[in-house]
């Protein structure tokens, strides 16, 4: 069942009189408006109505200069109850207040023809087929028409009862009282002994005293004291109701009207607002726009999409504070007319050029969404981009992504969430791309990652592509070494020529024994230019046959083993210095240490001060 009721109407027209014959209260409260008998600022009252209990109405003004206050009044508002003077008829607020009722998520409308004591029969009839005509054109044709009058009572019941049952039939989306709640503030005041108090229509969920909450814009944390609802302290409000609250910890400067009080990672303050809209009329690009929501209004601009014309950015001057799904209206800049009305789908977005595809969620359950909002897009997205597209905390979608990851729909690697098919293709995709690479240079086994991640049309970096090639070297699918990789199975391809030439090098440098001699001298005794004998030992270490010290130093990858174990058994278990493995080895200072510091850096031996000790093959693991 929904909870708010809202007046609308064209000045003059008994909406705050009709409101004290209703309920007993006066909703002007200002005293500027009991001298000049018109209403400036909403008011509120409550009303006790068959079947349904106690429910709260919000009074707005009729005349057109306070229009800004007429829409804080009609955001939020469940039930309309459009007041037309059965003496006057439909007049210029009528209309532009039924059409903004029309734009937002207003459910059902009740019409009361007021002050019907001032006309005939015939006067009536006639104010009754002004008003059915007029609502035919809208989404509310055929709602119920009372003729009331607040100095005879005549009517009074009628309405309640009209009303309770619109509330009834009223649909507040069942997602509404579950979701986290928010209030945006259209008043802030202090109380005596008691501190902050702000009001608001509590926009959905269930406020607790002693809730946790947070100002936007802003992000000042406050704690919910104690709650009011039309006048009574309260545990709980739930959401469609006047909801005053009592804040701890703030002063009366760090909050006013605009602002949103709301559970952590609810509310966001923010200047691009992505929207979706109904248009009252044809919209322009780039136009200056007067941006309504919640109590709030700002200027800025209307940018539309290409992709989807229900779609709109809003870019504002200055930040406000809003929530996903809050109802919102655009009007023009000046003069003030309408041009939009609708719904808040990503608080927080990313400026977007008019060509720009655009993600609209409309799944009902979190996951869905999620999912949606991730697309089969095999680079995924970040978990602040979903947040951020969904208006949630990362706190309330920690949970979702888990389900998610755990049911296999989604992986995620290092803050990147990728659909599960997504990926797979990706990765297709990725070795492909590697394969090619591989393809084009036969004498490289390692190729920069990064490479391979372009060429196969990817954005993969960072934390997430390390994660997911650990996943992919798990696989078995490719070999990683610091930022380069290689396919699992591929080993470096000679042609006959380079072959022959490898192997001519190899025994070469076999024979030398440890004292390999640098290039030139290699060269000369293969035979082969310097050049070649270079550029073989590189394709060598490549092809893994070679071993690269450093300073010139090359060793055959066999060679090198076989010095490694002469280290080993001469050794025995026991340490040993520098200069008594160079004469074990029979070589000299220019060898034995680029050989030891290569040993420390596979791990085959470890240095203590100036000695080494071979490794144990279980420390090694
Ligand atoms: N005779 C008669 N006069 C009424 C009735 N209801 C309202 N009025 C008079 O109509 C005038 C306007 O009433 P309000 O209730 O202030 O009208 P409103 O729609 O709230 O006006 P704004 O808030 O300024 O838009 C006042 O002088 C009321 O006394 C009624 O049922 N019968
Ligand atoms: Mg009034």
């Amino acid at each position: 069942m929904a909870h708010l009721i809202g007046t609308a109407g064209h000045v003059d027209h008994g909406k705050t009189t009709l409101i004290k014959a209703l309920t007993g209260i006066d909703a002007d409260r200002l005293p500027e408006e009991k001298s000049r008998g018109m209403t400036i600022d909403i008011g509120f009252a409550h009303v006790e109505l068959p079947d349904v209990g106690r429910v709260s109405i919000v009074d707005v003004p009729g005349h057109r200069k306070f229009l800004t206050n007429m829409l804080v009044g009609a955001l939020g508002v469940d039930v309309g109850l459009l007041c037309v003077a059965a003496d006057a008829g439909v007049m210029p607020q009528t209309r532009e207040h039924l059409e903004i009722l029309q734009l937002l998520p207003v459910d059902r409308l009740v019409v009361a023809m007021t002050r019907s004591d001032l006309v005939d029969a015939e006067t009536r009839e006639l104010a009754r087929l002004d008003v059915e005509e007029f609502l035919t054109k809208t989404r509310f044709a055929g709602s119920p028409i009372w003729f009331v009058s607040a100095i005879t009572g005549e009517g009074i019941d009628d309405l309640k009862a009209a009303l309770s049952q619109a509330l009834k039939q009223a649909d507040p989306q069942a997602s509404r009282g579950k979701a986290p709640w928010y209030l945006p503030i259209d008043r802030a005041f202090v109380v005596k002994g008691h501190g902050c108090v702000v009001t608001g229509t509590l926009a959905q969920g269930v406020a607790k005293a002693g809730d946790r909450a947070v100002l936007e814009p802003g992000g000042l944390e406050v704690r919910v004291r104690s709650i009011h609802v039309h006048g009574e302290t309260v545990e709980s409000s739930e959401f469609g109701r006047r909801t005053a609250v009592n804040l701890g910890g703030i002063h009366l400067e760090d909050v006013q009207r605009g602002m949103i009080l709301a559970q952590p990672g609810v509310a966001f303050e923010s200047a691009v607002v992505d929207c979706k809209l109904h248009w009252a009329v044809p919209p322009r690009h780039g136009q200056r726009i007067r941006f309504a929501v919640g109590s709030e209004e700002a200027i800025g601009k209307l940018f539309l999409s290409e992709a989807d014309a229900t779609l709109a950015q809003l870019r504002l001057e200055r930040p406000i504070a809003c929530a996903v799904g809050q109802p919102v209206i655009v009007r023009q800049y000046s003069p003030p007319t309408l041009i939009a009305g609708g719904r808040i789908v990503t608080p927080v977005a990313k400026p977007r050029k008019r060509r720009d595809q655009v993600i609209v969620v409309n799944a009902g359950d979190d996951e869905t969404a999620v999912l949606q909002v991730i697309g089969d897009d095999p680079n995924g997205r970040p978990t602040e981009d979903v947040c951020r597209i969904l208006g949630r905390s990362p706190q309330q979608l920690g949970p979702v992504f888990e389900r998610l990851r755990e049911s296999g729909a989604l992986l995620g690697f290092a803050g990147q969430w990728i659909k599960s098919e997504a990926f797979e293709a990706g990765v297709s995709k990725f070795l492909e791309a590697l394969g090619s690479l591989h393809e084009q240079s036969p004498t490289t086994a390692f190729v920069p990652r990064e490479k391979a991640v372009s060429l196969a049309g990817l954005k993969w970096a960072g934390k997430p592509l390390d994660r997911m090639l650990s996943l992919l070297a798990q696989r078995e699918l490719v070999a990683v070494q610091g930022v380069t990789i290689r396919q699992f199975g591929f080993r470096v391809q000679l042609t006959p020529r380079q072959r022959e030439l490898l192997d001519r090098v190899l025994t070469t440098m076999d024979s030398a024994g440890v004292n390999v001699p640098p290039v030139v001298e290699l060269a000369k005794q293969v035979p082969a230019p310097p050049q070649a004998v270079e550029e073989i030992l590189k394709i060598g270490v490549q092809a893994g046959e070679v071993v690269a010290l450093g300073e010139g130093i090359y060793y055959g990858a066999r060679q090198l083993e076989r010095i490694q174990k002469t280290v080993a058994d001469a050794a025995a278990g026991k340490p040993f210095t520098a200069s008594a493995m160079r004469d074990v080895l029979g070589t000299t200072r220019k060898y034995i240490i680029p050989l030891l510091e290569h040993m420390d850096s596979i791990r085959f031996t470890l240095r203590q001060g100036d000695q080494r000790v071979v490794r144990s093959s279980r420390e090694d693991a």
